[in-house]
């Protein structure tokens, strides 16, 4: 696999016109062993990892014994095996393809669906809802799929287009319990296209979206997990213009508003 992946200039278009682009393989073998097993040590406690950052996303499914939908957050700050994702050439090349230099972590997720859980649904979202304390709205997320992410057990789906719309709601409206709640709300013009795109991508492979492209997940009807490690990073201009208010995200109060994001907590990918 070459560390110097770059996106062509179609792909590029493709994610400013559309807020997403699906990728090439940034992972290798290896790595998704190491990844698969590691989650696996992490959602068995057989190694430490702060409680209050693994996230339950739906109650727990019907079969006897097994795990819940889980997303993690915050991996690379408390975990070494992860934190090596911060040194990685290839993610690094195709996000300077995408953002302003020097492209910073700003958080990461693991997100687990157990096999045959229905309800291990993802709600329609804008993930700059819940980073409004950073800007400007340009930061974007690298989704890496650890196992074939298929519509069958729930790859991620997306509204092409969607982060161009003028969205006028904010954090305190949304309603957390309806999946659908996005997709009604004012700023979607009375002629756009609601119909979800699905991103299917092969295991160690990855895509791509903007922080204000509508997107969601539907259940894994499978009877294997899907695992993703997702990357959500920002352009070198991204400062802090807001206060901290969710204490499963980086932690910002160490950056005065109005500078930018930078220094150690908020690694930089390697230099391209
Ligand atoms: O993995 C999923 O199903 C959804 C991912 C997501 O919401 C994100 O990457 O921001």
């Amino acid at each position: 696999m070459p560390a110097q992946l770059h996106l062509t200039p179609d792909q590029i278009d493709h994610y400013q016109t559309h807020g997403y682009v699906l990728g090439p393989r940034v992972l290798s073998d290896d790595q998704i062993t190491r990844f698969k097993q590691r989650i696996d040590d992490i959602l068995h406690r057989r190694v430490d990892f702060p409680d209050h950052l693994m996230g339950q996303t739906t109650e727990k499914s019907d079969a006897a014994g097994q795990l819940p939908s889980l997303k993690i957050v915050n991996i690379f700050r408390h975990d070494p095996v992860f934190a090596e994702m911060t040194r990685s050439r290839e993610v690094s090349s195709l996000a300077h393809d995408l953002m302003a230099a020097p492209v910073r972590i700003w958080e990461d997720q693991i997100i687990f669906k157990p096999p045959f859980d229905e309800d291990a649904v993802l709600g329609w979202h804008q993930d700059y809802t819940f980073w409004d304390h950073v800007g400007p709205p340009e930061l974007g997320t690298c989704w890496i799929a650890l196992d074939d992410a298929t519509v069958d057990n729930g790859c991620m789906h997306v509204i092409p287009g969607s982060h161009r719309w003028p969205m006028t709601y904010t954090r305190e409206d949304l309603d957390v319990n309806d999946p659908h709640w996005l997709m009604t709300q004012q700023g979607i013009p009375s002629d756009a296209d609601l119909t979800p795109v699905p991103c299917p991508v092969k295991a160690g492979h990855c895509h791509f979206h903007h922080c204000r492209t509508f997107h969601g997940s539907y259940g894994n009807r499978s009877d294997n997990p899907r695992r993703s490690y997702i990357m959500h990073l920002m352009p070198g201009t991204t400062c802090r213009i807001g206060d901290n208010w969710n204490d499963r995200m980086g932690d910002t109060e160490s950056v005065p508003v109005g500078q930018i994001l930078a220094g150690p907590d908020y690694p930089q990918l390697p230099a391209i």
